[in-house]
């Protein structure tokens, strides 16, 4: 048996981490090989990201790089996002670089840091 799509970063840092090969670790290597990466400057110009015309499929890794000293990365819903709200079981990233898989349907994003929200540091990709 063979990886095919061994060489994607995100699957050379699970093997790494892992150090063994399973079934589930091939069948995520299938899905992360095919996946698009679009990297994310996560700053106050970040609203209206994307513009153009990218489309996003599920499964698509979103890389949010920014300094973790000012920002960090909320996973929201839509209720969350448009209130600029962080509710108590929120999943908040805070590496800097930041590696988010893309769920089908709009994946709601803001920053946690205090008034950068309302400031503007939110994103909504829809994924198909
Ligand atoms: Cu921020």
């Amino acid at each position: 048996m063979q990886i095919q799509t061994s060489s994607h970063p995100l699957c050379v840092k699970l093997l790494k981490y892992l150090n063994f090969c399973d079934r589930r670790l091939f069948d995520c290597c299938d899905i992360i090989g095919n996946a698009a990466v679009h990297n994310v400057s996560w700053n106050f110009n970040v609203k209206g990201w994307p513009s153009g015309d990218i489309t996003f499929q599920a499964g698509d890794i979103l890389v949010f790089n920014y300094d973790q000293e000012l920002h960090n990365v909320v996973s929201v819903d839509e209720a969350n996002y448009l209130a600029c709200s962080i509710p108590d079981l929120a999943t908040v990233y805070t590496s800097g670089h930041d590696e988010i898989v893309l769920q089908s349907g709009t994946n709601y994003f803001i920053c946690g840091t205090m008034g950068h929200c309302v400031a503007g540091m939110l994103i909504a990709v829809t994924a198909a």
